[in-house]
């Protein structure tokens, strides 16, 4: 969903949704309570507008959505346009809230990309692990991000996530030493990726390094806690310089994959995919099965021991959230 779709997606707007072919079409930049901030063309300023009742149960209006709309009456410095449809969506990125439920994060991505850090906040790839599921089973790509590459002094972080080159693009960075920049600018060019991880991991800040100017804020320096800082407090959809959009998000504590079939789980790591065919039985959960294709791999190496150990534990969480 890069820029160029907007011609795309006016043109199958015309056809199908809007029997006007002006201009009722604008795309979500962000959600504010009750309100969204909606662009009617690229380059268009932002501008305000209500939702429409009916549309405001969940998963409601996100950033990345695209929207039909009308104006309203402008009543002083109110919105002055109302919302009236959310398009089919091709993906939704979502995560459980802290009752399970489903809270939307960003619609119509490219990639989501994981950042995560060495250090200040430590590294956890449960946590990579769990993004990247839920990117598979939302059908969206993912890129790691792996930033504050100046903290990892002894190269211990960047060896741990050597793996998962097998499995997408990693990307190595530091903004504050404005390293790996031009990288990770190449592998979201022209594309609408959505930022994840963990609060002060520097997802403002590579959003800032990637768009001059931007000048978004981020958590103080001399913060001495080093975690739990929750910065940016809504998801925001930006504009790259040469095409494409990323969407900076609030931090999270943890990411929680409860939404999901526990019998589907496998089904998203696809170096268990690979093997899969040669299990014994289908729908084979790798874990106790006679006559697995997988586990003997993990013995020899070829599939990533750290990756297999996480998977049995995500597994072993998803079930005991079910029952
Ligand atoms: N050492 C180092 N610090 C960084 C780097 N990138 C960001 N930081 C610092 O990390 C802190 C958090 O950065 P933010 O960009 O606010 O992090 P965030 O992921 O947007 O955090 P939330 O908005 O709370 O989710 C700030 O103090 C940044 O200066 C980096 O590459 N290296
Ligand atoms: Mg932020
Ligand atoms: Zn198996």
């Amino acid at each position: 969903m890069g820029t160029s779709k907007w011609s795309e997606r006016a043109n199958c707007w015309t056809s199908t949704v809007s029997p006007d072919p002006s201009s009722d079409q604008a795309l979500v930049v962000e959600m504010l309570g009750l309100e969204a901030l909606i662009r009617l063309a690229p380059d268009a300023p932002s501008r305000r507008a209500l939702i429409r009742p009916g549309l405001r149960k969940k998963p409601g209006v996100v950033a990345g959505d695209w929207v039909t709309w009308k104006p309203v009456d402008e009543d002083a410095d109110g919105p002055d346009a109302l919302i009236t449809a959310v398009a089919p969506r091709e993906n939704l990125l979502s995560r459980p809230d802290f009752r399970g439920k489903p809270k939307p994060i960003a619609a119509n991505l490219d990639y989501v990309v994981v950042v995560a850090t060495p250090s200040d906040p430590p590294l956890r790839l449960g946590l990579v692990d769990r993004y990247l599921a839920a990117a598979a089973h939302n059908g969206i790509d993912a890129v790691v991000c792996l930033n504050k590459v100046d903290l990892d002094l002894d190269g211990s972080a960047q060896a741990q996530l050597l793996p998962y080159a097998r499995l997408c693009p990693v990307v190595t960075t530091s903004a504050v030493l404005e390293t790996g920049i031009e990288a990770l600018r190449r592998a979201v060019q022209g594309k609408r990726s959505v930022f994840v991880g963990h609060s002060g991991v520097g997802k403002s800040s590579l959003a800032n390094a990637l768009i001059p100017g931007l000048d978004r804020r981020i958590g103080e320096v001399n913060d001495t806690i080093g975690r739990g800082r929750h910065t940016t407090t809504s998801a925001r959809l930006l504009d790259l310089p040469g095409g494409g959009e990323l969407v900076d998000t609030p931090g999270i504590r943890a990411f929680g994959l409860s939404g999901i079939d526990v019998r589907r789980l496998s089904e998203l790591y696809p170096e268990f995919v690979e093997r899969a065919d040669d299990c014994r039985f289908r729908g084979c959960s790798h874990t106790h099965e006679p006559g697995c294709a997988v586990r003997p791999d993990v013995e020899s190496g070829e599939i990533d021991r750290g990756r297999y150990e996480r998977y049995v534990m995500i597994r072993q969480s998803i079930l005991e959230e079910d029952f």
